[in-house]
């Protein structure tokens, strides 16, 4: 069996029971212990000089090479073009698009630094497997220094329509580096039909969809395949844990704060694309237009703040500080406060917990590519006695999740409604939508996105094989 190298921005932390993180890690943490491999990225330090060496740490049959970014590095390829500049555009924020040629060409240094240290780590049939957006030009890279390997590449954030990715002035290279990948995975259809518009409408290619299901795409002189692979979950798993930890201290806290009110949860980073003020408005807008709310329902949200040495990160952090003090002294009681907003990192046992012991889900982003914190809720649900779902129609995961109360989160009084639903809704009916998801969770599993990821990045033609590929880099 060929080995797996998976490539990522930042390694997962991994304890001995595994990754201490959800989703992916987990997921992809499996793969590599059934094939064997590795797992390549950021270390994560940040060092002012000297330079940057890989550490190698063998697992069984897993070896993780972390290594670390020199300063002007972090600065430019990661901090700048893929958090200031790739992260705003891909979530249609063009209006907070920081462009600096400098970061760009760090961008494009750093990942051809990186594929320059991966390349005498790999074996002839290592199958390899880039994720996310900080490493679009990874392909390219390898290709350059003559790796002919099979490389596939899963973007896990939205792919923007055309004209908002042409606020990004290197889009073309962007794109033409994507086509250097063997087989392109997004997270949904509407990304797939993102992707393929540039290529027929900005890039002049061609695109054709196959028996197999695959969308066969030709463009920049590289013929390539992409598909849609939306993420999943261990949904048993989560469920098991929540509900070891209906007991636990944190949802004996809770409840006793709470006193038999209702409670709303979302948890999330503190990132501008997850929607939170506007979610904090339609809570507001439940109170004002429901009275008999007040006082029986608490609105939990739960986001650690990250990238803080952002501009965008500190304003939205002010900005969410603001309304819920705002909204709070509007309504708090001296026995009841509407809001409590936590900056903090809880353990995935404690979140599913949580989640199981509270009446709503409420994930409300203005764009994501997927969203498993919306898996997670429904997963960690009491199957006699679940939970509401309220999720935005940007999420990606609302492609799946019909069983949830889809909202526009642009659409204030729509979302308050969605709450007031959710708060009343009948056990039937919560049951109804609460099986109709689980069900869909089970079927699209992490490991059903992890296999059928690998086993289209099997199936397409090794093209590099037979053609030189800086002569096709170029065409
Ligand atoms: P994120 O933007 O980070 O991921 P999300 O999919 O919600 O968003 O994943 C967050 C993960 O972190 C979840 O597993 C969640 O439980 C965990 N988490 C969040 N807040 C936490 C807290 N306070 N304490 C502990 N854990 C917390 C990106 C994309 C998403 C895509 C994923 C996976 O932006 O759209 O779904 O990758 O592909």
């Amino acid at each position: 069996m060929s080995r797996l190298i998976i490539v990522s921005n930042r390694v997962a932390p991994i304890s001995e029971g595994g990754p201490a993180a959800g989703g992916l890690a987990v997921g992809v943490y499996d793969a590599l212990k059934e094939t064997g491999g590795m797992w390549f990225g950021w270390s994560g330090d940040v060092l002012a000089s000297g330079q940057p060496q890989i550490a190698l740490e063998e697992r069984g049959p897993v070896t993780f090479a972390t290594i670390g970014l020199l300063r002007r590095d972090y600065d430019q390829y990661y901090r700048g073009f893929s958090n200031a500049t790739l992260w705003p555009a891909f979530h249609y924020r063009a209006d907070l698009v920081q462009y600096d040629r400098h970061e760009y060409e760090g961008y494009s240094r750093v990942n051809a630094w990186l594929a320059q240290q991966l390349v005498p780590l790999l074996r002839e049939d290592d199958v390899i497997w880039v994720h996310d957006y900080h490493l679009i030009p990874f392909a390219q890279a390898l290709r350059a220094a003559g790796v002919k390997n099979r490389i596939g590449f899963f973007l896990h954030i939205p792919f923007p329509a055309s004209q908002v990715l042409l606020a990004v002035p290197p889009h073309r290279e962007l794109v033409q580096a994507l086509c250097a990948f063997d087989l392109l995975g997004f997270q949904t259809r509407p990304d797939l039909r993102a992707f393929c518009d540039y290529i027929v409408n900005e890039a002049g290619g061609t695109t054709a969809l196959q028996p197999d299901g695959l969308t066969r795409i030709e463009a920049f002189g590289q013929t390539l395949c992409a598909g849609d692979y939306p993420i999943g979950v261990y949904p048993d798993e989560i469920a098991e844990l929540a509900r070891a930890g209906e007991r636990g201290k944190p949802v004996r806290t809770l409840k006793s704060t709470l006193h038999g009110r209702k409670v709303i949860m979302s948890v999330d980073r503190l990132d501008y694309s997850k929607g939170l003020v506007e979610r904090f408005r339609a809570f507001e807008r439940l109170l004002d237009h429901t009275p008999a709310q007040r006082n029986k329902v608490s609105f939990v949200q739960i986001a650690p703040p990250t990238r803080a040495d952002l501009h965008a990160y500190q304003d939205i952090r002010l900005r969410l500080e603001a309304e819920s003090g705002r909204i709070n002294g509007r309504y708090a009681e001296l026995d009841w406060t509407p809001i409590w907003y936590i900056h903090r990192q809880y353990e995935r046992a404690v979140l599913a917990a949580l989640f199981r012991a509270s009446n709503v889900g409420y994930v409300t982003p203005l764009r994501d590519g997927m969203n498993l914190v919306a898996k997670e809720y429904v997963s960690a649900q009491d199957p006699e006695d679940p939970g509401v779902l309220v999720l935005s129609r940007f999420a990606g995961a609302a492609q799946e999740l019909s069983g949830a109360l889809i909202v526009n989160p642009l659409d204030i009084d729509g979302m308050a409604d969605a709450l007031g639903t959710a708060l009343s809704m009948p056990l039937a009916e919560r049951l109804a939508r609460y099986q109709d998801m689980m069900a869909q969770l089970r079927e699209n599993n992490v490991s059903v996105w992890r296999d059928r990821f690998m086993r289209d990045l099997g199936r397409v033609s090794v093209r590099q094989a037979s053609l030189p590929p800086l002569e096709r880099a170029q065409g």
